[in-house]
């Protein structure tokens, strides 16, 4: 290898002496973390890259999951992307929350602003990814017979984008359509008129339920689990309100990356155990009022997801709101969860409130279980439910769904799946020892937050990385298997100080049979998350023999 060679292309066409296309980089996602990707690689560090989405265009989750209702639970003005000022002064929003069409828009315009759509094989789904020991080279295999080798391999996989489809008996029988609300027609669906069952009432599920029970004949909702679920706040922002944001963006950001959730507020600090029940409850109704899921969780009081007892103020609370909004007790009694509230905060545009409508039925399938699925329909213990359509709002296999679905191979052909038999680990949420230069955006034990800042904070620490490899020379960077160990070690303590592993959710992978129930997540805020990255430099990772360098 010819050392002297500036542009990495270069070198490495020197080593892939086959017929094999070659990139510095292969990119694999077109949603935010994949587009940002892109950018930060080709239009700051001048690499050639490839990029590859099973989608037919750009947006990730907001070209996948256009079902009616699809919201971003993050306010407008901090659910984008802040790397560029230009791009946060010129865009503009209508309303706090942003619904699919509005985001998948915003996408497809940082996609043309920055040209990456010129980047992307669409309509292709990486199958396979192999490190070659010899060459140093990822070699990638996709479903459309390509191949390439790339020097370095960042996957934008998705943390909610492997759809979970439950194997219910009878699935293929049914002779009426059948969607799950992650895999959405492009050309949409008409539910005018129809019997539509829903099964599923997670983020998802409340939303595609408020969104279609206007517009449908009947609408039967088969429950598993009720949910703890608070107002979103959605509401028209003035012209005035939206020039106060872009004038204030610096200060925004600021607040938002040092913040845990990122979710544009401060968390209290304020413990529910050492107040009143009625200062409590002034509390909670103000955050009610001003909605916002995370904020009713983390800014209400500082101990709803450690605290048993404060916990259970909360969802005191939120079922004294259902039973006041929903008319019939039958329906409120299946409607008002008696669980913890420890799974991913929920919000609403009316949820609870939909139940009132005659056209809008619940079965709750944990009394009666759903017995399969037949020509016609949804068979449970109680009787057959008759549908003309019937959507999965069952979730995803979060995490490490996409990864596990790959023949990913590491060093001695080390198998991704196999290392993840008893849950997904990842250093700093990005890297896997056995894996050089594969840089996971969103991977396993990364921040659990409003995603975009978490996004950007780890797509910038790649592209230093790269940029700090190339300039050097360096081959190949990984993880030690200690420092790994550490890091997973770090991510279970602080997540078994929390309520959270208590509640059966994809958090903790508890969504999908026989998947092992494991920590997924950093819970110690972005703040700290990124002091950590900061504070880590290099620390624990190994580079190529030739090279053994500290940031
Ligand atoms: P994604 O947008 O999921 O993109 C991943 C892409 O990778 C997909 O397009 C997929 O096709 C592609 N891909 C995966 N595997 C392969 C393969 N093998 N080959 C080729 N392509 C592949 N987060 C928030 O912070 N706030 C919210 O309010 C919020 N609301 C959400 C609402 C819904 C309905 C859902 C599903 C998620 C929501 N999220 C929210 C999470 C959301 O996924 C992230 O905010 C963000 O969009 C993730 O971006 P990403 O680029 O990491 O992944
Ligand atoms: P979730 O939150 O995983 O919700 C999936 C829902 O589907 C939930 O109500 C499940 O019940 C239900 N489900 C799953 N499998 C079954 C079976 N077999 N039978 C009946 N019901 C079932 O996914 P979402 O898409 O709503 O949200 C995921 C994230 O995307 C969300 O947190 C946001 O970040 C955006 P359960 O509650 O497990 O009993």
């Amino acid at each position: 290898m010819d050392k002297t060679t500036i542009r990495e292309g270069n070198v490495m066409s020197q080593i892939n002496k086959s017929n094999i296309p070659h990139f510095d980089a292969v990119v694999v996602g077109a949603g935010f973390g994949g587009l940002y990707a892109v950018h930060k690689l080709k239009n700051e560090l001048g690499l050639t890259v490839r990029a590859y989405d099973t989608g037919a265009d750009v947006g990730g989750t907001w070209y996948w999951n256009r079902y009616p209702g699809a919201l971003s639970d993050t306010q407008s003005y901090i659910y984008r992307y802040s790397f560029d000022k230009e791009l946060l002064q010129e865009s503009t929003w209508k309303n706090t929350y942003l619904t699919q069409p509005e985001i998948f828009e915003y996408l497809s315009h940082v996609a043309d602003r920055f040209d990456l759509r010129s980047n992307y094989q669409f309509r292709t789904k990486v199958t396979a990814a192999h490190f070659n020991e010899e060459t140093n080279l990822w070699q990638i295999m996709t479903d459309r017979g390509d191949e390439v080798t790339a020097k370095f391999f960042v996957t934008g996989l998705g943390l909610l984008s492997a759809t979970n489809v439950p194997n219910f008996k009878g699935r293929e029988t049914f002779k009426g359509e059948q969607y799950h609300t992650g895999a959405w027609p492009e050309s949409g669906v008409d539910l005018k008129g129809k019997r539509v069952g829903v099964i599923g009432t997670g983020s998802t599920g409340v939303q595609l339920i408020i969104g279609i029970a206007p517009e449908v004949e009947h609408l039967t909702v088969f429950q598993r689990s009720a949910q703890y679920s608070v107002p979103v706040g959605k509401r028209p922002q003035s012209e005035e309100d939206i020039a106060k944001i872009k004038g204030n963006y610096g200060e925004i950001w600021k607040q938002v990356k040092s913040s845990a959730v990122a979710f544009g507020f401060d968390e209290s600090t304020v413990p529910a155990v050492s107040v009143s029940k009625e200062e409590q409850d002034r509390v909670f109704e103000e955050t009610w009022n001003k909605g916002g899921g995370f904020r009713f969780m983390f800014g209400t009081f500082s101990d709803i997801a450690t605290n048993p007892e404060a916990n259970e103020a909360a969802c005191e609370f939120i079922r004294k709101k259902i039973r006041e909004i929903v008319k019939d007790p039958e329906t409120a009694r299946k409607l008002t969860p008696t669980s913890l509230y420890a799974k991913r905060p929920l919000c609403d545009n009316g949820y609870y409130d939909t139940f009132n409508r005659d056209n809008v039925s619940l079965i709750d399938v944990k009394e009666n279980p759903i017995l399969e699925i037949t020509s016609k329909g949804i068979r449970t213990t109680d009787g057959e439910y008759e549908l003309d359509v019937l959507i999965y709002a069952t979730g995803f296999d979060a995490v490490d769904g996409h990864y596990i679905k790959m023949d990913l191979r590491g060093r001695g052909g080390v198998s991704m799946r196999e290392k993840w038999e008893d849950g997904p680990t990842g250093y700093l949420g990005i890297t896997n020892t056995d894996f050089p230069n594969l840089f996971m955006i969103l991977g396993p034990n990364g921040p659990f937050t409003n995603l975009p800042p978490s996004i950007e904070t780890q797509v910038e620490w790649i592209s230093d990385t790269v940029k700090y490899m190339v300039e050097r020379n360096i081959k190949t960077i990984e993880p030690t298997q200690d420092a790994e160990n550490e890091w997973l070690t770090t991510c279970s303590t602080i997540a078994d100080a929390t309520l959270f592993p208590k509640a059966e959710s994809w958090i903790f992978g508890a969504n999908i049979p026989g998947k092992k129930n494991s920590v997924r997540f950093y819970m110690g805020g972005l703040g700290n998350y990124r002091k950590v990255l900061e504070e880590v430099g290099y620390n624990g990772f190994a580079f190529d023999h030739a090279f053994s360098g500290k940031k």
